[in-house]
């Protein structure tokens, strides 16, 4: 086990709570989590390979693209890779596909040539391997999926998550969700291609699935205190997460844990986005509470949405009770805020240009991959105002630094936190303090991927 690193100089990492043991990532349903092949504490080296193979949805054998431990068979979600912060990450890539692809790793900031983005690194034709090598700097719930043919890379099945663990919360069960959903046809298996509806709102599929699994129960004891942390790897859809009578006490974000935690009854979860939530479940043994998500009000030209069942509490005899005062006990972190005293302001304006037949997508006018990049200097710290001229909210993600979000619309952000994909909703300015930290070509864009693929992607280009 490796000491904890500093995660950004504007950081203090404080309030390490309960015993190392409790840090085991349980999840169920369970995600296989990716071998360690290195004996060295401080490396952890898995093997990747993305392959075609099937999963089974609702009984039916669904074919999928994943990825498989090793010359193993694939997954859906891939194998969890699970490091400690301070770890060196080796990750051997292998290709099997009939198609390029690249392994980008969402969240940990890391080398832009490890980015598995189409401007840093580069792709992996098919048969070839790359080998993608960084340290891990930052603690929290990050994942993994392509960046080339995103979406419908994805909606194969192309996603997993790692894991760069944080501080436990005393007395919590700790599992890891994440979150999709996907259309299917008259054979059950999964709809690859986009429709416009979909190219429009974003995909939305009619099947949620948590860690893969269609509506999946979970036994729990009926006085159980869960620590979820929660991953939307869906292409388009805005999960908002109800489970009745009871509160998520959030406890961290996209970057990592909170300075301090806040309560709320509807978990609202942009595609892209992580949270990490502690809920204290209360009900009778033999009670089911089912756990919801709900439509959202995603502006003028919002999609029709219904709510759905994500996955059954099923609660059984009461377990030891949650330690008292755990809410007192969470654990944070000191965030300070950004300086951005003297900070370069820099606009940019989300686009959608909507014909009859077809819609494309922008910023400042220019559309992936046809537009110059952007230009930044390292070192700087700008100021972004991001606005959505569209008339649908958009999931605002960039890559290679986290942001902090400082207003909506001249309203200061609610909590200090560390992100790196933020909500713009419709015909609003969001600004954002943005560290601008390492060289190269970074890639920011709407993490709803289909906009994404028709424009809504620039590159901002960082040199000394
Ligand atoms: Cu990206």
């Amino acid at each position: 086990m490796t000491a904890r690193v500093t995660l950004v100089s504007l950081l203090v990492v404080s309030g390490c709570t309960g015993a190392e043991d409790a840090l085991r990532p349980v999840a169920e349903p369970p995600q296989v989590e990716a071998v360690d092949r290195n004996p060295d504490p401080g490396i952890v080296e898995v093997e990747l390979t993305a392959t075609v193979g099937t999963t089974t949805l609702d009984g039916v054998d669904v074919p999928i693209w994943g990825y498989a431990d090793g010359d193993g068979l694939p997954t859906m979600p891939g194998p969890m890779i699970v490091a400690e912060p301070g770890d060196l990450l080796v990750v051997h890539f292998y290709n099997q596909l009939e198609d390029g692809t690249t392994l980008h790793f969402h969240g940990p900031r890391l080398p832009n040539e490890m980015d598995g983005a189409p401007v840093g690194g580069a792709i992996v034709a098919p048969g070839e391997s790359f080998d993608y090598v960084f340290p891990l700097e930052d603690a929290g719930t990050f994942w993994y999926h392509p960046h080339w043919d995103t979406a419908r890379q994805l909606e194969r099945g192309l996603y997993g998550q790692l894991v760069v663990r944080e501080p436990a919360v005393a007395g919590a069960n700790e599992r890891f969700f994440l979150l999709d959903d996907v259309d299917r046809d008259d054979s059950g298996h999964i709809v690859v291609e986009a429709t416009e509806d979909d190219r429009r709102f974003g995909r939305r599929g009619d099947t949620m699935l948590v860690n893969g699994a269609v509506s999946p129960v979970l036994d729990l004891s009926s006085n159980a205190l869960e620590r979820w942390h929660l991953t939307n790897a869906s292409n388009g859809r805005y999960f908002a997460l109800r489970i009745p009578e009871h509160t998520f006490t959030v406890i961290g974000t996209d970057g990592g844990l909170l300075g301090e935690s806040y309560d709320t009854k509807r978990l609202v979860m942009t595609p892209g986005s992580r949270f990490d939530v502690v809920v204290s479940i209360t009900g009778a043994p033999g009670d089911t509470i089912d756990v919801m998500t709900e439509p959202v009000d995603r502006g003028p030209s919002s999609p029709n949405d219904v709510s759905h069942r994500l996955m059954t509490l099923r609660l059984g005899a009461a377990g030891s009770s949650p330690p008292d005062g755990w809410k007192g006990s969470l654990p944070r972190r000191q965030i300070a805020p950004i300086d951005v005293s003297g900070a370069k302001a820099r606009e940019l304006r989300l686009g959608a240009a909507e014909r009859p037949d077809a819609v494309s997508f922008y910023i400042n006018a220019e559309s992936w991959p046809f537009a110059e990049p952007e230009q930044g200097v390292v070192g700087d710290v700008e100021v972004w105002s991001v606005v959505n001229d569209t008339a649908t909210s958009e999931p605002f993600h960039l890559h290679g630094t986290f942001v902090q979000p400082l207003d909506l619309d001249g309203t200061a952000w609610p909590h200090l936190s560390l992100e790196d994909v933020v909500d713009i909703p419709s015909g609003s300015t969001v600004r954002l303090a943005v560290p601008l930290e390492r060289e190269g070509n970074w890639m920011f864009h709407s993490h709803i991927l289909e906009h994404a693929e028709l424009g809504m992607m620039r590159v901002l280009r960082l040199v000394r």
